[in-house]
């Protein structure tokens, strides 16, 4: 029998359409997924089980369970809720990580997926066309769970042979599930506020420019690392992956073309100085090279998709 895949946190942003993208090239019962909380979809009910990531027992018993091969673990704090609250986030992000890299040097599992971000990166690394490897030097938790987390997934790839995949995402966007407490967020937020009052209050300055990319792009990207062929996995801490940079002034540009009326304002507060520690874009050349990656979506396809699609959800909700 195949050997099932498990997503950790698939009740987020990511997992939500993961769960349903993997459930498509799988099969429904080859997929479990799970979380804290119930999924947001009513339809990916089935198939999902309460489970703790800091719970290595429980997870031990999942994957024993199900015939666990391949395990996505999805569940962390992000940027600027692990700010309220360092220590948890650490233990979080990093205990669940090591539950299941051991459990993969142990033999019981063959495949991992663990995302890493653009907060690997800090104030000196270069900002412009941030490369693969360069200065490191994070200043939030975030950021230094994320890059003490990449260090792990090549010690256990290079000490106990463990298959562990990575990529550091920028900025995601979607509208199918909210995001879970970053500080991209606003290029979200942005898109409900839009529809739903035409006034949007950013928390980030007009020209606070970062890397994002369309939800769509990142799965694509997760699924193509995950079957590429080992042989040309060349990085095992996280490639970098890019889609699009802009500003909240050339997104509020965008979203004003197509809805005139729609205001912004700027109210940045604790998460300007995180968004300024990080890159305004990214280098993706490696992740070109090894596995052929290149995004599809840009700015214009973004914002008329994220206008069309959730247009359609808030009037039927
Ligand atoms: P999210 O906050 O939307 O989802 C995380 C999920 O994990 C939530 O459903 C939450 O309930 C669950 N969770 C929290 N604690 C848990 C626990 N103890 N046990 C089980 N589940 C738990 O986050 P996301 O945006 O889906 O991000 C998923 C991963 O991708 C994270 O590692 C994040 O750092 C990374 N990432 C996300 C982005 C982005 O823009 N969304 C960018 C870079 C990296
Ligand atoms: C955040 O803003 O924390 C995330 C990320 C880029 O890792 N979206």
């Amino acid at each position: 029998m195949k050997r099932r895949i498990l997503i950790i946190g698939a009740s987020g942003q990511i997992g939500t359409e993961l769960t349903q993208q993997l459930r498509l090239v799988h099969g429904n019962d080859c997929v479990i997924a799970t979380d804290l909380h119930q999924p947001p979809v009513k339809s990916q009910e089935e198939f999902f089980e309460i489970l703790d990531a800091t719970d290595v027992d429980a997870i031990k018993r999942c994957v024993l369970k199900h015939q666990v091969g391949t395990i996505y673990l999805l569940a962390a704090m992000l940027s600027a809720t692990a700010e309220s609250a360092p220590r948890k986030a650490w233990d979080l992000n990093m205990n669940s990580l090591l539950c299941v890299l051991d459990l993969a040097k142990d033999g019981l599992i063959d495949q991992i997926f663990w995302p890493s971000s653009i907060a690997v990166f800090g104030p000196t690394s270069p900002k412009k066309d941030t490369p693969q490897t360069c200065v490191m030097e994070p200043t939030t938790v975030y950021g230094i769970s994320k890059l003490a987390g990449e260090f792990w997934c090549s010690y256990y790839q290079r000490k106990y042979g463990v298959d562990v995949r990575s990529i550091r995402y920028p900025g995601l966007i979607s509208w199918k599930a909210q995001p879970g407490g970053g500080t991209t967020d606003y290029a979200v937020a942005i898109f409900h506020e839009a529809l739903k009052t035409g006034t949007y209050n950013c928390f980030l300055s007009a020209q606070t420019a970062l890397p994002m990319m369309h939800m769509t792009d990142a799965i694509r990207a997760t699924l193509e690392l995950m079957s590429s062929d080992l042989s040309s996995v060349n990085q095992f801490k996280a490639y970098n992956i890019a889609g699009m940079s802009f500003t909240p002034e050339q997104l509020a540009q965008k979203i004003k073309a197509k809805l005139p009326d729609f205001k912004i304002h700027y109210d940045p507060d604790f998460r300007q100085a995180i968004a300024d520690s990080w890159p305004s874009s990214i280098d993706d050349s490696e992740a070109g090279k090894d596995w052929k990656w290149s995004a599809r979506i840009d700015l214009d396809h973004l914002t008329q998709d994220m206008l069309d699609n959730l247009k359609d959800t808030l009037a039927n909700s």
